[in-house]
């Protein structure tokens, strides 16, 4: 008998928590052999990025994931069954029909998924077993970049179909024209997926004025509208160029999640956000630029902070110090234009560390053979 996975979801914006596990999902399945059921509470935002979804279906069979509608009317929840591992995707809170369901069974793993973070005490919290109602215990998985972490999604083939994709131009044409782009020779080219920046305009004029012509590619976002306004139009259409200077900007369709990744292999510079983004920019081993998701209080720059520590390490001072200006300007929304000068004159060193961290990163076991390690442990 296959062992049984459940994986909660709750939608709490955007794409990230249902990007990160139905990723999860998939891989369980198929690197794994579990039978993996997903519960999400927001099919919309699932078919968003997995056109394949249906929303309003109770129960739908995507890539040989059971995809179960997670509403919180408890009688289907009730009426089902529970599974041998269980995973609360950042802290969501499991429907307490399904606790019954766990307390009845007894012998279930229950782990809490964290959110992505280089914080130290991510590494000394990771694996820590908590005493829940029930008799049950809770253990609280903490994905990250070292060894002693839970470690970063990775599918088996993602770096050899990478490898493949980067092994010939052909690819790459054929991947940017069936998105309708058509890049020029010589042409820099940015993906860009952000949250609302004030330091857009700053930076859209820098790239504007660049010694080398820009190709801005924008992702489905909040930045299409100030984009808009920084060329002085009221909306900007999709699949059209816009040219200012020596920046051209075009605003992509909706790119599946499973062709995600060959944008980002295509591209010289990645702007991320968030945490399924800001991994796969890692994968494809392109200088990157991450917006890191906004949180109260500037929690979210401490986390900034430590990934920057990490990332950095390695580098030599001034690129270090250009890389630093870069993504801290961004996030604090401040000018971009001394940052964008200081990376240009480190573009070449910031590649190679790229290639240099993908390097590092792909040594640690992936997140699924982590957990699937973690629950033969278990039994
Ligand atoms: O969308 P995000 O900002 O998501 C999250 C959530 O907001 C979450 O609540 C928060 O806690 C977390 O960030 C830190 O960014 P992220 O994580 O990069 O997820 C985006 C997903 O959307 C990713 O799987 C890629 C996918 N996507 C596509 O597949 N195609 C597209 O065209 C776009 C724009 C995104």
């Amino acid at each position: 008998m296959r062992v049984t996975w459940d994986i909660f979801c709750r939608v709490i914006d955007n794409f990230g928590d249902i990007g990160v596990t139905w990723r999860l999902a998939k891989q369980l399945q198929d690197e794994h052999h579990f039978t993996v059921r997903l519960w999400v509470d927001n099919l919309s935002a699932f078919q968003a990025i997995c056109p394949a979804v249906k929303v309003d279906i109770e129960q739908q069979l995507i890539a040989g994931v059971e995809v179960r509608w997670w509403r919180d009317t408890p009688g289907a929840i009730a009426q089902s069954s529970c599974a041998d591992v269980v995973i609360e995707a950042f802290a969501c809170q499991l429907p307490d029909a399904y606790l019954s369901l766990m307390k009845a069974k007894q012998r279930v793993l229950w782990l809490n998924l964290e959110y992505l973070t280089a914080e130290s005490w991510a590494a000394g919290c990771h694996a820590l077993p908590s005493m829940q109602g029930g008799g049950l215990q809770k253990y609280f998985f903490f994905p990250g970049f070292t060894e002693d972490t839970g470690g970063l999604l990775r599918e088996a083939k993602l770096l050899e179909r990478r490898a493949t994709f980067l092994s010939s131009e052909h690819w790459r044409q054929d991947f940017l024209a069936s998105i309708g782009v058509c890049p020029q020779a010589g042409e820099r080219l940015i993906s860009l997926f952000a949250y609302a920046n004030q330091a857009l305009p700053s930076w859209l004029d820098a790239l504007s004025k660049d010694s080398v012509r820009n190709r801005l590619l924008i992702l489905q976002g909040p930045l299409q509208q100030s984009t808009a306004a920084w060329l002085g139009r009221d909306c900007l259409e999709v699949g059209q160029c816009y040219q200012q200077g020596r920046l051209t900007v075009q605003v992509l369709p909706y790119i599946r999640q499973e062709n995600f990744d060959q944008l980002l292999w295509s591209c010289d510079v990645n702007v991320v956000r968030g945490e399924d983004s800001f991994v796969r920019a890692q994968w494809a081993g392109k200088t990157l630029l991450w917006h890191i998701y906004p949180q109260q209080d500037n929690a979210h720059l401490v986390k900034l902070e430590a990934f920057f520590a990490l990332y950095s390490n390695l580098l030599g001072d001034e690129a270090r110090n250009a890389l630093r200006q870069l993504w801290f300007a961004w996030n604090n929304q401040q000018d971009m234009a001394a940052a964008w000068q200081g990376f240009i004159q480190h573009e070449k060193a910031l590649q190679n560390h790229a290639d240099y961290w993908l390097e590092q990163q792909k040594k640690q076991a992936d997140l699924a053979t982590k957990l699937a390690c973690f629950y033969q442990n278990w039994l």
